[in-house]
C-alpha cells in the first residue's frame, strides 16, 4: 500500500488522485498536517500526520501495511526564506524519518522530490548538466541538496530504494500557488481569468525551467514503476519540459484573453529566480527510465485556461 505525506500540497493533490486511479483508492492513504475539506481528503483514506513526528509515521506504516512512501511535505523556496530554521527542520527531518523506516525494512520504496533549486549562481545556466557545480543560495535549495546527498548515502550504505526527481517549476490548476518562486506562472492564470491583468513579482525576461503538472505526475509514477536496475542515479534526476519568461507566457495567455495586461514589480523572489538555471539537460532521465514530456507552453496554456475558466 502507498502512503503520501503532504497529500494536500501542490504536487500531492494531483499525485494522490492519479495514484488512486491506478492502484485503487483503498490502497492509497493520503496524509497531511491538517484535515482540509478537499477531494483528496474526502475521496479516500486520509490521516492527519505531522511529517516531523516519527512515531506517527511509523504507526501509520504499521496500521496500513504501507510499502511505498511518497514524501511530498516541504516548505518551498520563498516561504523557506521567511522561516529558515523551520524549513530546514521540516525538509530534512521528515526525510530522515522515512529513510530510517526503509533502513529498518519497515517500508520498501521511497519517492522524495528534489528541485532545480539545488543549483545556484555558480551553476552553468543554460542546459544545466546532471553533474555540475551546485552552490544553492536558498534555504530550500540547501535542504534539497543535503537531502539528495542523504538519499544517495542511504542507498549506497543501507541499500534503501529511494528515487528522486529535481522538479522544475510546476504549473497546475488544482491547487492555488504555494509559496514557490516559480509560482508566478500559476498565479498569472488565476489573475488573467479573474482580473484580466497581473502584476508579476519577477522581471519580464526571467527565464526558468518549467513543467505542466500532468507531466510531473507521470514522471513521478514512472520513476517509481521503473525496475530498480534502471535507476542509476540515487541522488536525484534532472527533469525538464520547457523554459519560458514572463513575457512569453503572457503572450501565450493573450492568445486566449486578448485584453490581458501584465506589469512587472520584482520583489525579493527575483534574487532567488536569478540564482537558478534557465534551462536543464535531462538526458539521464530520458536514457535511464524513458522520461518524455508531453506538454509545451502552448498546450499547457490552453489546458490551464480551459480548466480554470
Ligand atoms: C519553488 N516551485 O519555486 C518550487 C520549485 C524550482 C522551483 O522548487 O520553490
Amino acid at each position: 500500500k502507498i502512503l503520501i505525506i503532504g497529500a494536500c500540497g501542490q504536487i500531492g493533490t494531483e499525485l494522490t488522485q492519479k495514484l488512486r486511479k491506478i492502484y485503487g483508492t483503498e490502497n492509497v492513504i493520503a496524509s497531511d498536517i491538517r484535515k482540509l475539506n478537499t477531494d483528496v481528503v474526502n475521496s479516500g483514506p486520509f490521516e492527519v500526520v505531522n511529517a516531523l513526528d516519527f512515531n506517527q509515521i511509523e504507526h501509520l506504516v504499521e496500521v496500513h501495511k504501507i510499502t511505498d512512501v511518497y514524501l511530498m511535505a516541504a516548505l518551498l523556496s520563498a516561504t523557506a526564506e521567511k522561516n529558515p530554521a523551520f524549513a530546514w527542520d521540516l525538509n530534512m527531518n521528515s526525510l530522515f524519518h522515512v529513510l530510517n523506516l526503509a533502513k529498518a525494512k519497515k517500508i520498501q520504496k521511497i519517492f522524495w522530490p528534489s528541485s532545480i533549486a539545488v543549483f545556484g549562481p555558480t551553476t552553468p545556466k543554460e542546459n544545466t548538466p546532471q553533474y555540475t557545480v551546485m552552490e544553492p543560495s536558498t534555504v530550500y535549495g540547501i535542504s534539497k541538496q543535503a537531502g539528495e546527498r542523504w538519499c544517495e548515502y542511504y542507498h549506497n550504505i543501507y541499500g534503501v530504494d529511494v528515487r528522486s526527481i529535481r522538479y522544475p517549476g510546476l504549473i497546475s490548476w488544482s491547487t492555488p500557488p504555494g509559496g514557490g518562486t516559480t509560482d508566478y506562472a500559476v498565479d498569472i492564470f488565476y489573475k488573467a481569468i479573474a482580473d484580466k491583468k497581473y502584476e508579476c513579482f519577477l522581471s519580464s525576461e526571467t527565464k526558468m525551467p518549467m513543467m505542466y503538472m500532468d507531466d510531473a505526475i507521470d514522471a513521478t509514477i514512472n520513476i517509481m514503476k521503473a525496475p530498480a536496475e534502471e535507476i542509476k542515479i540515487h541522488s536525484s534526476y534532472n527533469l525538464a519540459a520547457m523554459s519560458f519568461t514572463p513575457t512569453e507566457i503572457a503572450a501565450e495567455i493573450k492568445k486566449h484573453i486578448p485584453e490581458f495586461e501584465i506589469t512587472y514589480n520584482p520583489d525579493f523572489r527575483q534574487k532567488i529566480a536569478d540564482s537558478w538555471p534557465a534551462s536543464i539537460d535531462d538526458s539521464s532521465a530520458r536514457e535511464d527510465w524513458g522520461w518524455n514530456h508531453k506538454f509545451d507552453l502552448e498546450t499547457m496554456t490552453k489546458d490551464m485556461i480551459e480548466h480554470l475558466s
